[in-house]
Parts: C-alpha cells; sequence; structure tokens
C-alpha cells in the first residue's frame, strides 16, 4: 500500500464517521467518539475515556464551532502520528 493509498483511506474513514449523523463533512462529538472506539480500541479500554476523548475533542476544534473539519482532522491526525513515532522511535 503507498503512502497515497493510506491518505485516500483516511478521507475514507473521516467521510464514513462524518455521515453517521447525515450531515457530511463535519464530525461531532458522538461521531468522534465512534471513531475513537472502532479506530483506537486502546484508548478506548482505558477508564477515562470519556474525559480523555472531551480533552481531545476540544484540542481538534480549533475554530471552536463545536464539530470537527476535515482540516482539523488530517492536523490531529499528523499531530498523534508524530506522538506514534516518537513513542515507537524514541
Ligand atoms: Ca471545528
Amino acid at each position: 500500500m503507498t503512502l497515497q493509498d493510506q491518505m485516500i483511506e483516511m478521507i475514507k474513514v473521516y467521510k464514513h464517521y462524518a455521515a453517521a449523523d447525515g450531515i457530511q463533512g463535519s464530525l461531532s462529538k458522538d461521531e468522534l467518539a465512534t471513531l475513537a472506539s472502532e479506530q483506537f480500541p486502546a484508548l478506548c479500554q482505558n477508564q477515562k475515556k470519556a474525559d480523555i476523548l472531551k480533552g481531545i475533542f476540544g484540542e481538534m476544534d480549533m475554530d471552536g464551532d463545536n464539530k470537527i473539519s476535515f482540516k482539523e482532522f488530517v492536523i490531529f491526525i499528523g499531530c498523534l502520528t508524530i506522538a506514534l513515532q516518537e513513542s515507537l522511535c524514541p
């Protein structure tokens, strides 16, 4: 799988979860919670998951409109990827 394929996959993942409430193009808090539980299962086994998700949503929602745009999603995934790289290859 090429990096371009993985980027297309990321776009598909965003669109899939963003469309769950019938409003495409943004992730609500509930949609983000579903995405997190299905795509980041280890995080969601944490007992403080609700607090963690609330904090993550606040960090992701950079313009404060209470929804996550694709741009906000991609920036956050980029930050997560940096954190993952640092944890795997310190
Ligand atoms: Ca936003």
